[in-house]
């Protein structure tokens, strides 16, 4: 167990319309400005969906490129670019967003139905994604919507080896429709499965945000929140932005003790070294 809370924003997401929830940052802009806000009340990572001029999701790598170097520039958190897309993006455009050269990017464990749709991540895929990391120094985040998607994660350090920096820290992705059930007792049958050594965070989809986070504070994890996962902030209550919702965490961090991470302590635990030393 760690002894502060690291604590990621997920601003953006791929799965709302800008339309129906204006409060979403789309832009370069909103997402940079949502960035700094978030560090301010106690974000060390954001993990990234980008928008194109029409603010549908895209990997289109220019859009990609602007907004990491955005984000760089008004804030100091860890960029974790998201490999996962939208559900009908193809396998090359999600791999090749490794080419803006992210401090992370988030990695799925398998398959999973996302509703009425398939979020389609087969091991080759696991694999290109987990190799290409090691090789260009970016530190993956494990997504696990489900319990077997842990077993996939053994087996790819066995064969493949650690990831860059050596850390193997986890995101359990919980209530998605087609995923496991964002419980207490869904997160804590994931517990024993995790690789030795390996920190976890726990998101909670929708309603479940909040006991999921109770959940892995109480279990010594870590938290991820934002607008891609919760619109609701209170029953009936729409997200105001991203920062309340981040503030909750860390107010909840510090009433379990364990208060949020500087970005700094971040990097140093998440084992991502400075671009200027990755070969
Ligand atoms: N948008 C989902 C289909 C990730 O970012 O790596 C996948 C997702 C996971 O959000
Ligand atoms: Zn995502």
């Amino acid at each position: 167990m760690s002894s502060g809370t690291l604590i990621t924003v997920a601003p953006t997401g791929a799965e709302t319309a800008k339309a129906d929830v204006p409060a979403l940052p789309v832009t370069v802009a909103e997402i940079a400005a949502a960035a700094r806000d978030c560090q301010a009340v106690g974000a060390s990572v954001v993990h990234l969906h980008i928008r194109d001029a029409e603010t549908r999701p895209t990997l289109d790598l220019g859009y990609v490129r602007e907004v990491v170097a955005a984000v760089r520039e008004s804030s100091d958190l860890v960029v974790q670019l998201s490999s996962g897309g939208a559900v009908t993006d193809p396998f090359d455009a999600r791999l090749a967003v490794l080419d803006a050269q992210p401090d992370a990017a988030s990695l799925t464990l398998g398959t999973v139905n996302f509703g009425r749709d398939v979020f389609a991540n087969p091991w080759d895929l696991i694999v290109e994604l987990h190799t290409q990391m090691q090789q260009r120094g970016i530190v993956p985040e494990y997504e696990v919507f489900d319990l077997g998607q842990l077993a996939t994660l053994q087996r790819l350090l066995d064969r493949h080896g650690p990831p860059h920096g050596g850390h193997v820290h986890v995101d359990l992705v919980m209530g998605v429709p087609g995923g496991m059930p964002g419980t207490t007792q869904a997160l804590t049958a994931c517990l024993p499965f995790l690789p030795p050594g390996a920190s976890f965070a726990a998101t909670g989809i929708g309603r479940t945000s909040l006991p999921v986070m109770l959940a892995a504070l109480s279990a010594g994890g870590h938290l991820r929140v934002g607008m891609e996962d919760t619109l609701t902030y209170a029953p009936g209550e729409p997200v105001r932005d991203n920062s309340q919702l981040v503030a909750r965490a860390a107010g909840l961090a510090r009433i379990a003790q364990r208060p949020p991470m500087s970005t700094a302590d971040a990097r140093g635990f998440l084992g991502i070294t400075p671009m200027e030393t990755v070969q």
